[in-house]
């Protein structure tokens, strides 16, 4: 009994935490499928004691797949995720690929598991950054209604991958030897120029856009606005990376909707949502932090304040594992909300 599950881009950061979250979860699995691109084919990985052998997609791997979660790189899913489709599979996709498809659901169960239900066959994942950040604000919106939100995010090297991970722990220890090492990965594999994240903080994550932001910053503005239902809202972004390994922490600025609403509201609110933990007391140093929260599925919030200025406008701190929320438990959590809709066959 159960699915037939395949994983692809199994070998990767995402990937990796996608097994051990499926084992965790004890997630319905009758047979599971491991690929990866050609380069980390014939690697052999665990699953439950179980040694499975990476095997390379091929449009026939997909074959009597039911659930198929990608997080194998934009151009991987493109490829692969309409064959998968094709064979009767569901997709879902941790790229950005699809997300912005009109025909695609973006889903975050805590803010629209609904979505699922208008599916086609791929179901998009969000950008990590953007997960944590809708979960801390749909509680706000559904009471208090949401105008404007501005966001500074201080993110970790694993969203740029295993790779950027291997790059801050080298150069690290280069920097303290006295030695020096070039740069090779961040900020952004692709683009023209690597900076040292050692001791540092770079304001760029992904590539820049015509109009000035990052294609990240860009992600979180589009991402929230489809997520939440809401085309009209202000949002603004800026990304920054910083010498964290796993664990996206984000200062945000939001306007309410509703006049006389104080900060004991807005604890009351958090502290009985769907996957938030609320950690905010000042008199006991007690709010979130990224090396506290790493392993775990949950947002964190705290640092809630007034804005001295704006009647409507308030702060909080908001912190996730972004391989987790932020990406395998997020698509896990997909993959469970259309087994509980009776969505997949
Ligand atoms: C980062 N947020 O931290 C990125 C990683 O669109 O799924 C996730 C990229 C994506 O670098």
């Amino acid at each position: 009994t159960g699915f037939h599950v395949a994983v692809v881009g199994a070998t990767g950061a995402v990937g990796q935490q996608m097994l051990l979250t499926l084992e965790k979860r004890n997630f319905p699995i009758r047979k599971l499928t491991l690929l990866s691109s050609s380069r980390s084919a014939g690697t052999v990985l665990k699953y439950k004691d179980e040694d499975i052998v990476v095997q390379e997609a091929k449009p026939n791997s997909f074959q009597d797949v039911d659930i198929a979660l990608f997080s194998a790189g934009g151009n991987i899913s493109k490829l692969f995720a309409p064959e998968a489709v094709k064979r009767g599979a569901i997709v879902i996709d941790n790229t950005s690929a699809y997300r912005m498809d009109p025909e695609v659901p973006l889903v975050v169960p805590e803010v629209n598991e609904e979505d699922l239900k208008l599916h086609n066959g791929i179901i998009a994942n969000p950008n990590c950054s953007t997960i944590q950040m809708v979960v801390a604000l749909e509680p706000i919106r559904k009471a208090y209604g949401l105008e404007k939100v501005i966001v500074s995010t201080y993110q970790a090297v694993s969203g740029a991958g295993a790779a950027a991970i291997d790059e801050l722990k080298n150069q690290t220890r280069a920097i303290i030897e006295g030695e020096t090492i070039e740069p090779k990965i961040l900020p952004v594999k692709g683009d023209k120029n690597h900076y040292q994240i050692a001791f540092n903080a770079v304001p760029q994550i992904d590539k820049f856009e015509e109009n000035g932001y990052t294609f990240e910053e860009m992600k979180m503005i589009n991402e929230t606005k489809k997520i939440m239902h809401m085309p009209q809202l202000k949002v603004a972004a800026t990304c920054v990376r910083l010498p964290v390994e796993t664990g996206h922490s984000e200062s945000v600025y939001f306007e309410i909707n509703r006049e006389g609403i104080d900060v004991e509201n807005i604890r009351t609110l958090l502290g009985d949502a769907d996957g938030i933990i609320l950690q905010d007391n000042p008199n006991e140093q007690l709010y979130p932090m990224p090396a506290y929260a790493v392993g775990k599925k949950d947002v964190f919030v705290g640092r809630i304040r007034k804005d001295l200025d704006e009647e409507n406008g308030f702060h909080m701190w908001v912190v996730s594992d972004n391989l987790l929320k932020g990406a395998a438990w997020n698509s896990v959590q997909i993959a469970e909300s259309l087994v509980k809709l009776g969505l997949v066959k």
